[in-house]
């Protein structure tokens, strides 16, 4: 972006400063956007995860709308509740979202939120993905990538599998909207959240957060890194429409994945090989979505 462009965004706060995530986290520049998107008619609920201690013990809190905290396995389930409530009520006018860590989402919370998306609840399900199960001391979750350390990958036993397409499985519930996002491109985000404000059923946000203690990377490299992993295709920014209809923002640069590694000590167990490896299945990943999308790879 040219750096003379004003984000168009507004300034006002639904998020008080002084919350207590660790610095350079991404959690909380994710949920600062959606608040501006969403407004104030808004009710959050938050599963065990690091945002439920970001949020801090009421009435410090940093959320300046009503939150709900509930068990890990629930965020859906809740959420879609509080919409019934508010149904029997007639009160229409009132976001319902979860707020979850990728543990609670693809994992322990999943049941639930297919639960959720098969009914098409009105709510939004919102998964700041860290890549970990972070507040508990960064054990893998099905989210961690291939090639990534943990405390339950430890050394070179990093993690051997894939991390679970969780956008392929939500538009499978041929849901109205799911979205990737990151951290890195606040002024996408922010659209997007405004884009599912206007839509009901269920919305499902997947949106990239880095974690400098998870990660073992530098507290102010955090957007960088958010950005690279979407240069590298990594993680790449797109939407899909009614499960069927993909749309993917092609990135401004192209970077080779080792360079997105080389900024983050959790992937420096990793061969030439191992990273060979990766960059292939991130260019098959790639092209397969350029082809959902109907789009050719020239820019
Ligand atoms: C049923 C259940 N099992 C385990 C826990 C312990 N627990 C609390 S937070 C958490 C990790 C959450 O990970 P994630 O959802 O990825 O969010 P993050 O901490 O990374 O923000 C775990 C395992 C719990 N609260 N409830
Ligand atoms: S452990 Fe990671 S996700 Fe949790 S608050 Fe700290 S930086 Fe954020």
């Amino acid at each position: 972006m040219d750096r003379t462009e004003r984000l168009n965004i507004p300034e006002t706060e639904l998020f008080h400063p002084g919350h207590y995530a660790c610095q350079g986290c991404g959690a909380p520049i994710v949920t600062r956007y959606m608040m501006k998107a969403l407004g104030k008619k808004t009710i959050i609920v938050i599963p065990a995860c690091c945002w439920s201690v970001i949020q801090g013990p009421y009435p410090y809190s940093t959320l300046k709308v009503s939150v709900v905290h509930t068990a890990f396995e629930t965020a859906a389930s809740t959420a879609s509740g509080i919409r019934s409530a508010l149904k029997t009520q007639g009160r229409n006018d009132i976001h319902v979202v979860a707020l979850a860590g990728d543990g609670g989402t693809f994992d322990i919370g999943l049941q639930a939120l297919s639960g959720a998306a098969e009914r098409n609840d009105n709510i939004i399900y919102v998964c700041y993905d860290n890549e970990a199960y972070m507040n508990t001391g960064i054990q893998r979750s099905s989210s961690t990538p291939f090639g990534a350390w943990t405390t339950t990958t430890p050394g070179s036993h990093y993690k051997d599998r894939p991390k679970k397409d969780i956008i392929q499985i939500m538009a499978a519930h041929r849901i109205p909207y799911a979205a990737t996002g990151s951290v890195a491109y606040p002024e996408d985000l922010y659209k997007k959240f405004k884009k599912a404000s206007t839509m009901t059923g269920l919305r499902f946000f997947h949106i990239f957060s880095p974690c400098p203690p998870g990660w073992k990377s530098a507290t102010d490299d955090s957007i960088k890194i958010a950005r690279y992993a979407t240069w590298s295709k990594i993680y790449p920014l797109y939407e899909v429409f009614d499960g069927e209809r993909f749309i993917v923002t092609k990135p401004e640069k192209e970077i080779p994945v080792s360079d997105y590694f080389s900024i983050q000590k959790r992937f420096s167990n990793l061969s030439e090989h191992d990273t060979a490896f990766i960059q292939q299945m991130v260019d098959e990943r790639w092209m397969s979505l350029l082809k959902l999308s109907g789009s050719s790879p020239e820019k």
